[in-house]
């Protein structure tokens, strides 16, 4: 018993310093979102923790309204009702209140609905266009184009093959990598069946659908690593097709991006010499 909960211990001390040092890993009983790795998740979770707070004081409100009402006028507190059936400022109430309520969450939500679509307006040097497919059951991504196209498969690490600090069921073994700072257009399509490439920690989600162009943009500034997962029901390996994007400082994905030209494994190669998951478990130990 004693050294089973030892090792609980140890597992989650090991994950949640993964999670510090790497954004973006689900942890065992963790509740809410993960951390906000761009402006744009901030925003999205400050809204809404702002709608929490609005369902909770409507919840509570109408849960003591029920109470009270169940209380003093049942039949014996109340044995003789009143019979009118209409109250002109209760019901002005009950309509204004809600549609400022509707008015403050609208305000709210759409200025963030557009700016998660509208690529920012920076210049195109600022831009890293990146193209994603997904397919059953992987994520193929593409980098330039012509004779400088760099492509490569996306396939999730079996259990039996994950290595020191990868995580099961999201880790793969060519992950996306990106500059930090850097906008990433993202455009997204599918070779199959309709598929959506998402990352919690970026507050991003975009349906993959064949013959079709999405686009969708995102800016993270620290390096890391982030997971994310097929979110549109797929077949039958759909829980199978996780996202895994590697943030580099732009000098190292520079580099990697040299490497990655000659070879899929090069580019892993250096991507393990300067953002090791192996390190980070290790040290937590
Ligand atoms: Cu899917």
């Amino acid at each position: 018993m004693g050294s089973k909960i030892f090792k609980l211990v140890g597992l989650s001390a090991i994950i949640s310093s993964l999670a510090s040092a790497y954004a973006a890993v689900p942890v065992e009983g963790g509740l809410g979102f993960q951390p906000p790795a761009t402006e744009l998740a901030q925003e999205v979770h400050d809204f809404h923790n702002l709608l929490l707070w609005i369902i909770g004081f409507i919840t509570l409100f109408v849960t003591v309204l029920l109470i009270w009402v169940m209380v003093r006028y049942n039949r014996r507190a109340n044995p003789v009702p009143k019979t009118f059936s209409h109250n002109t400022p209760i019901e002005i109430a009950w309509t204004v209140i809600p549609v400022l309520i509707l008015a403050v969450i609208a305000f709210r939500s759409f200025p963030l609905l557009f700016k998660q679509e509208e690529i920012p307006n920076v210049a195109e040097s600022e831009i890293v266009d990146v193209k994603t497919y997904g397919r059953q059951w992987y994520w193929s991504y593409i980098y330039g184009s012509g004779d400088d196209e760099i492509y490569f498969d996306s396939n999730m690490i079996q259990d039996a093959e994950l290595q020191p600090g990868q995580v099961a069921k999201l880790s793969v073994n060519n992950p996306m990598v990106v500059p930090a700072g850097k906008y990433i257009r993202l455009s997204v399509t599918a070779s199959d069946v309709i598929h959506a490439w998402t990352i919690p920690a970026f507050a991003v989600k975009v349906d993959a659908v064949p013959g079709r162009l999405n686009q969708i943009w995102f800016k993270v500034d620290e390096p890391g690593v982030f997971y994310g997962q097929c979110s549109e029901l797929c077949g039958i390996n759909h829980a199978f097709m996780p996202i895994e994007v590697r943030v580099l400082p732009q000098d190292q994905y520079e580099t990697w991006l040299e490497r990655v030209s000659e070879s899929t494994a090069a580019g892993n190669e250096y991507l393990q010499t300067v953002q090791p998951l192996a390190a980070q478990v290790a040290s937590a130990e």
